[in-house]
C-alpha cells in the first residue's frame, strides 16, 4: 500500500495522483473514496488527484487509511492498481498548541525565617503536542530575586534562602512553561508570595543615648524628654 506523510494544519494539499486501470472506453466508470474522511478526488486528464478537504490535526488523528472503490454500470471492467486500492495517510505532528498550565494564579504564604531550600509549591503545565514539540520546561522571569528557584523539569518552586518579612513582605514572580518545539511556544502562570511575620527584631532605641535638658525648678513627674523606640515587626509583635 501506499504512504503519504503529511504535517498537521495544512491547508487542502494534493497527497497522490491515481489512475484507474483497463479499458479505457469504459467512460462512465469513476474512482471514489469510501466512506467519510477528510479526503477527495478530482478528475484530472482521465486520473484522480486526492487531496485533503481540510486541515488535519495530529492531536485529534494521526493516521488515515483511505478505501479505494470504482463506481459505474461498467466497474468490473476498470480495475485500481492494488497499491493504489488503500492509502495510508500519516499525519506529521507539528508544535501548534503551548504548554497550558493547571492552573494560572498561584497564592501562598510562608513565614519569614524559613529553612534554606523550602519547597513553596510545585506548578505544573500539559502541552497536548507530542516528542520535543511537547516536552515542557519551567523557567522564572530572569529578573526574578535569586532567593527563588523553579526545577525546569519538576516544576517545582522552592525558597533557597530565608525570606525576611521586614525587607519585602509580598514576591510576586512569573512562571514560564516552554515547550521545545521549534520555534518553541510558551505561556505563563503568576505565584503570589505572601511573607508572614515573625517576632525576629528585638526594638532598638533610636538613638543609644539620650540626653535631655532639666530645669532645676523642675516640678516632680514633669516630662523631661520623649525616648524613641523602633521595632520593625509587625503589630503588637512591635510593642
Ligand atoms: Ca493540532
Ligand atoms: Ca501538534
Ligand atoms: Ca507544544
Ligand atoms: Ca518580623
Amino acid at each position: 500500500n501506499q504512504t503519504v506523510v503529511i504535517p498537521e494544519s495544512q491547508p487542502p494539499t494534493p497527497l497522490a495522483i491515481l489512475e484507474l486501470e483497463g479499458d479505457s472506453s469504459f467512460k462512465d466508470s469513476s474512482l471514489a473514496i469510501e466512506g467519510d474522511v477528510p479526503f477527495f478526488l478530482s478528475p484530472q486528464s482521465g486520473k484522480y488527484l486526492l487531496s485533503t478537504s481540510k486541515p488535519l490535526d495530529y492531536e485529534m488523528k494521526s493516521e488515515y487509511h483511505i478505501s479505494m472503490v470504482v463506481q459505474g454500470s461498467s466497474s468490473e471492467r476498470s480495475v485500481i492498481a492494488p497499491p493504489q486500492r488503500e492509502i495510508r495517510v500519516m499525519v506529521e505532528d507539528v508544535n501548534d498548541n503551548a504548554p497550558h498550565f493547571s492552573q494560572t494564579d498561584y497564592q501562598l504564604e510562608v513565614e519569614e525565617n524559613n529553612e534554606p531550600a523550602l519547597t513553596l509549591l510545585q506548578v505544573s503545565a500539559s502541552d497536548a503536542d507530542s516528542g520535543l514539540n511537547g516536552r515542557v520546561t519551567y523557567s522564572l522571569d530572569k529578573h526574578t530575586s535569586a532567593i527563588f528557584k523553579v526545577d525546569s523539569v519538576t516544576g517545582q518552586l522552592s525558597a533557597l534562602s530565608p525570606l525576611d518579612r521586614e525587607q519585602k513582605s509580598v514576591h510576586k514572580l512569573t512562571v514560564f512553561a516552554r515547550d521545545s518545539g521549534v520555534p518553541p511556544l510558551e505561556s505563563q502562570a503568576s505565584v503570589i508570595i505572601r511573607v508572614l511575620d515573625q517576632n525576629d527584631n528585638a526594638p532598638v532605641f533610636s538613638t543609644p543615648h539620650f540626653i535631655f535638658f532639666i530645669p532645676e525648678n523642675a516640678p516632680p513627674f514633669a516630662q523631661v524628654g520623649v525616648i524613641e523606640v523602633e521595632d520593625p515587626d509587625e503589630g503588637l509583635k512591635a510593642l
